[in-house]
């Protein structure tokens, strides 16, 4: 059963960036038949890399509408709009199916999730709203506070623990995170919980620390349950643009990472970063994050994500 079940307004917070592109279309049917003259694709172009889609996927669709300006396929603006629309979709290369979140095939043995990723990116919210919608699903889930370095972390999780009704395992403050990782494991399987997401640490003394910390903490899920972590997911923060994939990099190397989590897409006009991810790093974005309230996360849509990247404003 999917944990998601996708909504068509599910990015109405993201911001469109029609509204910026749009004049260098909205011209006489005469003047976009003769093509689009050099200066409006370099303008598309900047607007792109402004929205993070990152230098290489910018080029990418300005050829590609410019290509179909010549062949004169560009009569208005719809025509327009849909080079854009279908040149992101492709970029983005990922079917729906791709964003599922993998679940434990084996019966009797809980899925487990870890999640990670640097420090206020988003990750213990994110996990509330992945739990929220587990036990809405009337699913038995089990959260563990596996950032035991910074102060208030533990505390922090216990918090939408309670208010989520979902069980929670801690340990003490600066204990192993493996450790307790592997306690949650083992209380999942007692208690009978089905679900096990485990919340890490974003910022430790150094990042060698770090990345061995979740490299230890992803072997011990391993090792207790076959297959385990089903997801590793790396969350990113949009507004932060091309950083996010220079953080990726570290996490990619320490880590078999299986997804990207982008948050806090409401708001930006920089969505460009999904299709920069997915390019960089090959993985499937699997889930977005679109506030900071508990419902503010969908699986992500390719093309309702496109479709309101390039929607026109009301
Ligand atoms: N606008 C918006 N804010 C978000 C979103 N996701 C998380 N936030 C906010 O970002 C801030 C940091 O969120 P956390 O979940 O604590 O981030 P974290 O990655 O766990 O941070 P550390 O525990 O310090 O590593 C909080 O104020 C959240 O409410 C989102 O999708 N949109
Ligand atoms: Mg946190």
């Amino acid at each position: 059963m999917a944990l998601f079940q996708r909504e068509p307004t599910e990015y109405r917070k993201t911001r469109s960036l029609w509204d910026r592109i749009r004049d260098l279309a909205t011209t006489d049917a005469v003047t976009l038949a003769k093509g689009l003259d050099p200066a409006r694709l370099d303008r598309l172009e900047e607007v792109l890399i402004s929205a993070d889609f990152g230098a290489g996927p910018s080029s990418q669709v300005v050829e590609e509408v410019r290509g179909r300006a010549m062949k004169g396929r560009m009569r208005n603006e719809r025509d327009f709009q849909a080079a854009l629309q279908e040149e992101m979709l492709r970029l983005l290369d990922q079917t729906p199916e791709d964003a599922a979140l993998r679940e434990n095939p084996r019966a009797g043995e809980p899925t487990c999730w870890l999640v990670v990723g640097v420090n206020g990116v988003g990750k213990t919210t994110t996990i509330a709203k992945m739990a929220h919608r587990a036990v809405a699903a009337g699913r038995r889930v089990l959260l563990v506070a596996g950032d035991t370095f910074r102060a208030g972390a533990i505390e922090q999780l216990r918090i939408w623990s309670d208010r989520l009704g979902s069980d929670f395992v801690a340990g003490a403050p600066g204990a192993d995170p493996a450790a307790v990782a592997y306690s949650g494991i083992e209380a999942a399987l007692s208690r009978g919980a089905d679900l096990v997401i485990c919340d890490t640490a974003g910022r430790l003394h150094t990042q060698h620390d770090l990345m061995g910390e979740l490299g230890k903490v992803e072997r011990v899920i391993g090792r207790r349950v076959e297959g385990a972590p089903h997801e590793t997911l790396l969350v990113l923060d949009a507004t932060i643009g091309q950083n996010a994939i220079a953080q990726s990099y570290v996490f990619r190397r320490a880590l078999n990472l299986t997804g990207i989590v982008l948050t806090k897409l409401d708001g930006t006009a920089r969505g460009g970063v999904a299709v920069a991810v997915r390019r960089e790093l090959g993985l499937p974005i699997k889930l977005v994050g679109t506030g900071e309230s508990l419902e503010d996360l969908s699986e992500f849509d390719p093309e309702a994500f496109v479709a309101a990247l390039t929607a026109t404003s009301a």
